[in-house]
């Protein structure tokens, strides 16, 4: 204990509740978004009964790491946030089943155990950082250090995406989006819905010569404005190049164009075209290479895996030693994570480019009031904590979806899977696809 009063932060409970989201049918180079997506919603009490939540993703893989974790995270201070790693490798000693292999082919580089570890450990630091900053009175900027921005910007994600899931009688309100014409209207509702005024297209999904057509309709439409294209390393360098040269003058990055930081190398040495990457660098130990090849301009964070808010802050000074940019990626996540991030993003200086989010993707949410953009802002709240109430009605919805029979196949992402439905030849595709 740290102090006389410290009593009331030890953490007593730990609930964990997997749910199934609600996601569109998005296309990427691995196939289709699944109808509903596995994100883990944790849950800290401590004994002065302050609740702090975190979120985090929720395949069984994850799941199987964090319940020994949160059993042992009872009787521990919430403030002892360094003893989260301890504990996470305790938990991976002592015989949770943690695959120690590697696994290259997934959309957020290279899988190893020790990301695993962190992407669970994420949860946990941002549920205790929460219940620390709710027990303070204080924002978890605060215990970061502070703010340096009133508001984060995030960028409009466009996906190529179907009308509808396959068999699903009723569509979305975005519509379906497979042509240059699609993208643009796409990028129109962003515009109107949430004031987005970057945009970044996932592509990968078709031919490089379609997608370059996408970005030239986007630049006529929004003249001037930040546009990024995010291929997930489907492309072979001389295809990166062919793009980058087609696309520098309305490119503010291209993301991930080939795989791997040798590829990613030589792409950067042929193009003025900054290169920026999820893939590529996406733990402390793929950052010495990265950076003395020149293969990367901007990192983009995503504190889940690099294991929380605090590595998050770890990573910018780093890119900021380099001079090598910071920006955020993310994946399908609910507004827990997108709180955890505005709140770190607020505390990260220089942090010159829009994050990601795929949040208005997302209809459905376990809060009990949607975060809104506005201006393409999220405003960074000085609420204590992470400034976000739990719904437990809207827990239970998307947790008795988890637990439903007919749906147990989704609680592991897999976009490929998602794909067979309309094309039972469809495997992961070969990288390099084009
Ligand atoms: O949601 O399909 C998706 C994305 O492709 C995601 O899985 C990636 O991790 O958004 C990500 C990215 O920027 O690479
Ligand atoms: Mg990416």
């Amino acid at each position: 204990m740290y102090g006389q009063s410290s009593g009331s932060l030890v953490i007593e409970d730990v609930r964990l509740t997997p749910v199934l989201v609600a996601d569109p049918p998005l296309l990427n180079t691995q196939g289709v978004h699944q109808p509903y997506t596995p994100r883990l919603i944790i849950e800290v009490v401590t004994a002065g009964g302050v609740v702090g939540i975190g979120e985090t993703y929720g395949d069984g893989k994850y799941l199987e790491l964090a319940r020994p974790f949160a059993e042992r995270l009872v009787g521990r201070e919430v403030a002892d946030l360094n003893g989260l790693f301890t504990l996470a490798d305790e938990v991976a000693v002592d015989g949770a089943r943690v695959d120690d292999s590697v696994d290259v082919g997934g959309l957020r580089g290279v899988q190893t155990a020790d990301k695993l570890r962190l992407s669970v450990v994420s949860g946990f630091e941002v549920a205790c950082l929460d219940a620390l900053g709710k027990a303070l009175g204080l924002p978890v900027h605060a215990l970061l250090g502070g703010k340096v921005r009133d508001a984060v910007e995030y960028s409009a994600y466009l996906f190529y995406k179907w009308a509808a899931h396959p068999g699903a009688e009723d569509g979305d309100s975005w519509g379906a989006a497979v042509d240059p014409a699609g993208i643009v209207a796409q990028a129109r509702l962003f515009a109107e819905r949430y004031g987005f005024s970057s945009f970044k297209l996932k592509g990968g999904v078709f031919p490089p010569d379609e997608e370059i057509a996408a970005i030239r309709a986007l630049a006529d439409a929004f003249p001037g404005q930040p546009l990024r294209l995010d291929p997930n390393g489907a492309w072979s360098v001389e295809t990166s190049l062919k793009v980058a040269a087609e696309l520098a003058d309305v490119l503010e990055y291209l993301e991930d164009p080939a795989l791997g930081t040798p590829a990613m190398a030589r792409v950067a040495a042929g193009t003025s075209v900054p290169l920026a990457t999820n893939m590529c660098v996406t733990t402390f130990e793929e950052i010495p290479e990265a950076f003395a090849a020149g293969a990367v301009q901007v990192v983009l964070s995503d504190h889940h895996y690099w294991g929380g808010l605090r590595r998050t802050r770890e990573l910018a000074a780093l890119c900021r030693t380099f001079g090598v940019g910071i920006s955020m990626h993310s994946n399908t996540h609910l507004g827990i994570s997108l709180a955890a991030m505005t709140q770190v993003a607020a505390t990260v200086p220089a942090l010159d480019f829009a994050c990601d989010s795929h949040y208005p993707w997302q209809s459905e949410d376990v809060l009990t009031t949607r975060t809104r953009f506005v201006d393409g802002r999220v405003a960074v709240t000085d609420t204590p904590g992470l400034g976000v109430e739990l719904d437990r009605d809207g827990l239970a919805v998307l947790h008795a979806r988890w637990l439903a029979d007919e749906h147990r196949a989704m609680r592991e992402r897999d976009d490929a899977a998602a794909m067979r439905v309309v094309d039972p030849e469809w495997v992961t595709p070969a990288v390099p696809r084009w």
